[in-house]
Formats: structure tokens, C-alpha cells, sequence
């Protein structure tokens, strides 16, 4: 396919409710999207970086730059087999996955509705339901926590997770468990704290907790095969695992029982499913994680989650737990038992509002053949 047309733009959208993290709070979304076209068909992609370095490196403004100034003028009018050609393309430019990973995600929209199949299925997925969890943020208390938690088991949501950090955790987590004695509960700490912390995990053994999702520095896999050394719940990685390889050494040290897979964190659906397949040989589980995406990246999390190993539910929820209105049409639906079912449109599945996506459009950057 010829690559005539790349269409980035910047949307702002408000997000229902503020997210708090171990790094902070986001509730005005800044989202880069991309759009590429062959002449005829065109797809959509999402970078998932967030507003500052703190996630990540990457923001929404390093993406733009590395997107418009490096990314997109050694892909356009380009001749491609198709979006496995595009890694090789972008090679030389090192890391800024987000970055890459929003053009690729568009890429695989846009071979998926050349082919009019499914994107799930052109993936090789197999998974025509996928279970949803949640990511809840840190609250302003423990009861406020509870509510938030009772209103999502009544939405259907089958695991829930809470974001831990030093002062919000024991306790915390304690009180979870007493209050909700059955529930899939696991706890994500973005990198908050050291080995040193150890004790405050083993502590935390006490709570059938599923997985402590990155506990340590987010470059770090041997201090996290430490702490795995010294507790009974599984370790997750998030924020360390980039690659493929990042994630075969991980599971060789021993670093985590349990992978969380992000398509902008390792730079696209090809290095996702590369990742997902080193974890199934591996005997890992993977579970999708989530960035606060509007309905394009959800729709391409959704896609993604189709592969088999990803047999833990995912952070990836109905449109409406985060926007007043979705730039998509159908909008992401949650059954009452907590499933998302796969579309069987071709492509991404989901149509994009494009009047609608105008209007929360910030600015525009046009690249043509
Ligand atoms: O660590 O999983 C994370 C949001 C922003 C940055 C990092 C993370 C998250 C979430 C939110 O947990 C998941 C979601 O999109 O609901
Ligand atoms: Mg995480």
C-alpha cells in the first residue's frame, strides 16, 4: 500500500472524573491522533502518551515533535507491504514508542479495512469476549474508596484495582479486603517504592492480592526479582517492559509472574503481540493495560486483547466511566456480566465522529505524498 496521506491532530477532552496516580492527577486529556490513508481507505491510531513525563518520557507534546518532525516524513508516500514494514522504517529513531505506536495502531486500522476483516482477527485473535477490570485512582479516603469500588462491582466489572503509594497502602488495602472478602482485587504502585519497602509488601501477603503491579523504579527487572524472592503474591510489570526482550529477560530473572501489556509502551501492535507471545511460552499471563484512551485507543486495546494469552481482565472499560461523549459511534459497551464483545466490522470496529472529533480538535498537521 502507498502511503499518500498522514492526518495528526491534537483533541482535548475533559475526563469525567479526575484520575489520581502515585505520580499525580489527570483530568484534561491532551491526545495526539493519527489518520493515514492509502488514496481510499484510511485508519486511525492513538499515541498514548500523557500530558507530562511522569507515566513515561514521553508526553503529548514530545510525540508531536518526534511524530512530525522524524516519524511521519520517513513513513509518507512510502510503499508498503504492509504494517509489519513499518518497524524497520523507524528503527533509527530510539525509543519515543508512543510516538511510533500511534502511527503503527493506524497502520494495522487501515490494512484491517483494506482487507475488510476485523482487526482482531488479522491480530490472530481468538477471544470474542474479553473480561474488564478496573483502575480505580487514589481517593480523598477509605470510605470514599469503598463506595467507588461497590458502584463498580454493580457495573458488572469482574477485578478491581486500586493505585497504592507509601501512606495509602496496608491499611488501605486491609480495609478493601475485609469489606469486599471475594472480590479479584490487585494494586498498582507506579514505581513508588524501593526494596527497602519489602516489608510493606510482605504485609500486604496477608490480602489475597492478585499482583503488586510495578512496586519498583520503572527501569528496574533485578531489584523486582528480589522483592518477587521475598513475597507470595505475584510481582507485574508495567513501566519496565518496552520489548519483547525486556520481557524474556524479565521472565528469565525471575523479575514478575505476570505481564501488563500497553500498545503505546512498546511502540505498537506488532511488538505487543511479539511480547504476548514470549509471555504464553514463557508460561505468563498478560493482561491489556489502559492510559485514559479515548474510543480510538480503546478500540485498538480491545483488538489487542483478542489474543489468547491475554487470559487476566484488562484495564480497558466502557467509554461512558470516562467521557461525557466518545469521539466513537458505537461507544464502548461493558455487558452486565463485565464482558466486551468483539465487533465484526472490518478494521478497528468502531466508527470515528469526525464532526465530533473536529470540535475538541486543538491543531492539525497535514502530511501528503
Ligand atoms: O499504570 O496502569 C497504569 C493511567 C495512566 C497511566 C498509567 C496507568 C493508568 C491506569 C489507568 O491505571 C487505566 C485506565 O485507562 O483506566
Ligand atoms: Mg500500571
Amino acid at each position: 500500500m502507498l502511503i499518500s496521506r498522514i492526518e495528526m491532530r491534537e483533541i482535548r477532552m475533559r475526563l469525567l472524573h479526575p484520575f489520581e496516580t502515585s505520580f499525580g492527577v489527570t483530568q484534561d486529556r491532551r491526545i495526539v491522533i493519527v489518520r493515514v490513508s492509502d488514496g481510499s481507505v484510511e485508519g486511525y491510531g492513538e499515541v498514548t502518551a500523557g500530558e507530562g513525563p511522569f507515566y513515561s518520557h514521553e508526553t503529548t507534546d514530545t510525540a508531536w515533535h518526534i511524530l512530525t518532525d522524524f516519524i511521519a516524513p520517513r513513513i509518507i508516500g512510502k510503499e508498503i507491504e504492509g504494517p509489519e514494514d513499518y518497524a524497520g522504517i523507524v528503527e533509527a529513531i530510539r525509543g519515543h514508542d508512543m510516538a511510533k505506536g500511534g502511527l503503527e495502531a493506524a497502520l494495522w486500522d487501515l490494512e484491517s479495512r483494506r482487507r475488510k476483516v476485523p482487526l482482531w482477527k488479522l491480530l490472530g485473535g481468538s477471544r470474542e469476549q474479553i473480561p474488564c477490570g478496573v483502575s480505580i485512582g487514589i481517593q480523598p479516603s477509605i470510605d470514599h474508596l469503598l463506595q467507588v469500588i461497590q458502584n463498580e462491582l454493580a457495573a458488572g466489572y469482574r477485578r478491581i484495582k486500586i493505585k497504592i503509594k507509601p501512606g495509602w497502602d496496608v491499611d488501605v488495602v486491609r480495609e478493601v479486603r475485609a469489606a469486599f472478602p471475594q472480590i479479584l482485587l490487585m494494586c498498582d504502585a507506579n514505581s513508588a517504592y524501593t526494596l527497602a519497602d519489602a516489608d510493606r509488601f510482605r504485609q500486604m501477603d496477608a490480602f489475597d492480592v492478585m499482583m503488586f503491579e510495578q512496586p519498583l523504579h520503572y527501569e528496574d527487572m533485578i531489584d523486582h526479582a528480589a522483592l518477587q524472592r521475598q513475597i507470595a503474591t505475584p510481582v507485574c510489570l508495567d513501566e519496565s517492559i518496552h520489548s519483547a526482550e525486556d520481557a524474556r529477560k524479565a521472565i528469565s530473572i525471575g523479575a514478575c509472574r505476570i505481564i501488563n501489556i500497553k500498545l503505546g509502551r512498546v511502540g505498537g501492535h506488532r511488538e505487543a503481540r511479539a511480547v504476548h507471545d514470549v509471555c504464553r511460552d514463557g508460561g505468563v499471563p498478560v493482561w491489556c493495560g489502559g492510559m485514559l484512551e479515548s474510543g480510538i485507543g480503546r478500540a485498538h486495546n480491545i483488538a489487542l486483547s483478542s489474543l489468547e494469552n491475554f487470559s487476566l481482565p484488562g484495564d480497558v472499560t466502557a467509554s461512558r466511566r470516562y467521557w461525557a461523549e466518545d469521539v466513537i459511534d458505537p461507544p464502548v459497551l461493558v455487558s452486565p456480566d463485565g464482558m466486551i464483545t468483539q465487533s465484526s466490522e472490518p478494521g478497528m470496529g468502531y466508527r470515528v465522529k469526525e464532526p465530533f472529533l473536529e470540535s475538541v480538535t486543538v491543531r492539525t498537521r497535514m502530511f501528503d505524498a
